[in-house]
């Protein structure tokens, strides 16, 4: 049976990334493949139920365990991506490590490769699909401003730092 392919979307806060990833499972749905959604974090566990606290700022934690919460959140779902693509279902998945390094990366003190070590032996990607859009435009959608991070200036940082990590396998 062929591996499933991994296909992540990026980007900053309200770009589009939820709305692209429920298009691209009806499109494989309408081709007849096989396909599954994941979005990280993934706020039902109990790493992300501690990560929506902090998001919606009802809890403080330092930067550098938040960062390994999110790492986490991620790994608790390792195998079970393992399977799904060994299975041969395509795997869309709404943010993954990219997002845990340019956010965490765009606060004071914090270096970029040492951000990149948890995730470190997670699933790689066949694809990365930046979606790459203005932050003023993102700034003046529905919601914005909801959430730690969403604020324009640590979103232009964040956006830098996404850049920094693209590689051959981004399309942006
Ligand atoms: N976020 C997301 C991080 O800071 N680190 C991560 O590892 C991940 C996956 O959480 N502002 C941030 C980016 C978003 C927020 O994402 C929640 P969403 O897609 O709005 O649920």
């Amino acid at each position: 049976m062929m591996r499933g392919a991994l296909i992540v979307l990026e980007g900053c806060d309200r770009v589009g990334k939820t709305t692209q990833c429920v298009k691209l499972i009806e499109k494989i749905a309408a081709e007849n493949g096989k396909s599954s959604l994941l979005k990280f974090p993934e706020r039902s566990s109990l790493t992300g139920q501690l990560i929506n606290d902090y998001l919606s700022n009802k809890l403080e934690l330092s930067d550098r365990v938040v960062h390994l919460l999110f790492s986490a959140n991620r790994w608790e779902t390792e195998a079970q991506m393992k399977l799904l693509l060994k299975s041969g279902t395509n795997l869309i998945v709404d943010r993954y490590a990219f997002s845990g390094v340019a956010y965490s990366a765009a606060k004071e003190g914090m270096d970029i490769e040492w951000c990149r070590g948890p995730d470190i032996g997670l699933p790689r990607p066949d694809l990365v699909v930046f979606l790459d859009l203005d932050p003023r435009t993102a700034a003046s959608r529905v919601g914005y401003g909801e959430e730690r991070y969403e604020h324009r200036r640590f979103q232009e940082v964040v956006r830098e730092n996404f850049l920094k990590l693209k590689e051959d396998n981004w399309k942006v």
